[in-house]
């Protein structure tokens, strides 16, 4: 197979709160597998992501907890690398929006827009607080929405009726930041980015993507940009944030959905300058045409990704503009929106403590929201894995490994194997190997994992119904043929299972160690099944201990978890 180069990126989270379940498989779980999935293949692959640690929002909570602005963002920005780890989002390399290396990055974008002109500056009317002295952008302000009335629409926009603001319109304005009802509206000066003058070059770009992009991204931005591009406001008067890098701009920063996409190309250049890598990274990556770019995120950040930065990497020539935009639909957990004010939240940290890595990894990706919304339950977190995890593939590994333990101390023989390659059970395996690759190559995720699934069941039923138990009584050569059958299987499934659940699948292959190498498990991840041939040309001795693969859940933890919810709704 051709090697390819593959640049992944997960939106960058907002160093302002804990990562939730929505978080997770919105932007990370599939993106991660993906990048498991192109590595496997053999591509080489980079894998970005970082904190986006400027903006309003985060300048109020900072604000709040009583902390500076960089203490507050480097304490989110800690948890959340460690949310990633125990999750096993595994990015080359997670950084920093408020580092110099970013704002040097940001700073040659802008000052490249500018002197093409595409940026610009326009007047409008804001709102600036007459009692704290501060100019009242975006979150800073709150008042009724003018078009549904709403009595909390934000000064960029109104949660309910989703319309674009413009806060001078905003009815009874209230300071977020003191609480003052006493608000002037002052005329000021912002620098634009005016998109308006990139309508055709965008058009050219995205039509192409049409038959590519998913069906819930495609047809959502062609409709907002067929008849033109607004031009936005790139600037703000604050104190946190980069620098606008132009003289006479004091007290001006660039707006955080201006330099925050740019995170991605800074990060992967900090990343290629801290390991010595000898490429370059625009000439290597970000403008290297060959490479392919997926930027994986929520639906609400499409417009950003798909519009927004896709222009300004064209218009620079800085960057390529994104290949993919697999954006996902949202995450319910029991039915509702997850709101950690409202208390209707769980802990990540909390339940990967409690459940795992490949318990928790299971049921998002199976409940991934790649078409529609999509809701986490606890019962039904426990039945799927349970019933599919545990009972399916938990039970057959088990089952399999344990029972040629026990009866083949000495190993299967190479006899037992022989057949195995050109069976219609190893050609049933190829299939579906090749499917699980072709999914995930489209981003389809939730079939591949089904794919996965169903490899497994297969296994377990073939395992019961050749019933070795009793066939070992009989004829033990008979049964030594199922047993190298279902180790041949179980490899098999190992290796499918590496890009959804790296933890399971390590158990799994652990037992198949000193017979495979790293490019025998690599063809056979692409399905070819004759290298089983190879691997088992010796026979196969299990020689560590086989512990339970997936604990299953019981009744009493679930009932406790929803009594938890239920708590912390009420208080
Ligand atoms: N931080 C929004 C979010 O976390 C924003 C994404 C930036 S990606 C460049 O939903
Ligand atoms: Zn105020």
């Amino acid at each position: 197979m051709q090697t390819k180069k593959y640049l992944i990126t997960s939106a960058l989270p907002y160093a302002n709160g804990p990562i939730h379940f929505g978080h997770l498989v919105g932007a990370y779980l599939s993106a991660d597998v993906y990048n498991r999935h192109r590595r496997l293949q053999g591509h080489k692959c980079l894998f970005i992501c970082g904190s986006d640690e400027h903006g309003v929002a985060i300048m109020l909570n900072a604000k709040k907890a009583g902390v500076d602005y960089q203490e507050y963002v480097n304490g989110w920005h800690k948890e959340h690398g460690e949310v990633f780890k125990k999750y096993g989002v595994d990015f080359d390399f997670f950084g920093q929006t408020s580092a110099d290396y970013h704002a040097e990055e940001t700073i040659r974008w802008f000052k490249n827009l500018h002197e093409k002109g595409l940026i610009g500056t326009q007047d409008s009317q804001q709102l600036y607080c007459n009692d704290c002295n501060n100019h009242l952008p975006d979150r800073f302000v709150e008042g009724i929405c003018y078009v549904c009335d709403y009595q909390h629409a934000r000064g960029d926009e109104c949660p309910q009726c989703g319309e674009f603001i413009e806060p001078a319109k905003l009815k009874e304005p209230v300071c977020k930041i003191c609480g003052s009802q006493n608000i002037k509206e002052v005329s000021v000066t912002q620098y634009y980015l005016l998109l308006s003058k990139f309508h055709k070059e965008f058009r050219e770009w995205f039509e192409a993507k049409k038959d590519s992009w998913r069906k819930t991204v495609w047809p959502y931005v062609d409709s907002l940009t067929k008849e033109g591009l607004h031009d936005r406001a790139i600037t703000r008067d604050l104190d946190w944030g980069i620098d606008v890098p132009l003289p006479n701009t004091e007290g001006k920063k660039l707006y955080v959905w201006f330099d925050a996409p740019i995170g991605y190309v800074s990060n992967t250049k900090k990343y290629l300058e801290d390991t010595n890598s000898s490429e370059h990274y625009l000439k290597d990556w970000w403008q290297n045409e060959d490479v392919e770019l997926s930027h994986f995120i929520g639906k609400d950040n499409i417009i950003f990704h798909t519009i927004i930065f896709p222009s300004m990497s064209m218009a620079s020539g800085f960057a390529k503009a994104a290949d993919n935009v697999p954006a996902n639909q949202f995450l319910n957990l029991e039915g509702e929106q997850f709101s950690k004010s409202r208390g209707h939240y769980v802990d990540a940290i909390e339940a990967i403590d409690e459940f795992g890595q490949d318990a928790l990894r299971y049921y998002l990706l199976s409940i991934l929201p790649e078409t529609t919304d999509s809701s986490f339950s606890w019962e039904q977190f426990q039945a799927k894995v349970n019933n599919e995890l545990a009972n399916n593939i938990g039970n057959f590994l088990n089952r399999c490994l344990k029972f040629t333990q026990k009866n083949w101390k000495e190993g299967l023989p190479a006899e037992a194997f022989k057949g195995f390659s050109t069976s219609e059970m190893a050609a049933d395996i190829s299939e579906a190997l090749k499917e699980i690759n072709l999914h995930l190559d489209q981003q389809n995720f939730r079939k591949s994992i089904e794919r996965v699934m169903a490899l497994g069941n297969k296994a377990n039923n073939y395992f019961s119904d050749q019933a070795p138990w009793a066939l070992i009584k009989e004829d033990k050569d008979k049964a030594a043929q199922v047993l190298a059958y279902s180790s041949a299987y179980a490899l098999c499934l190992g290796v499918a299972f590496r890009p959804f659940l790296p933890q399971l699948s390590g158990k799994i292959l652990e037992h198949f160690e000193k017979i495979t190498s790293d490019e025998w498990l690599a063809r056979l991840y692409l399905g070819e099944v004759a290298v089983l041939d190879q691997i088992f040309e010796k026979g196969h001795t299990l020689e560590n201990e086989v512990k339970a693969l997936v604990p299953k859940i019981q009744d009493e933890t679930i009932k406790a978890k929803k009594e938890e919810l239920q708590k912390l709704e009420t208080n």
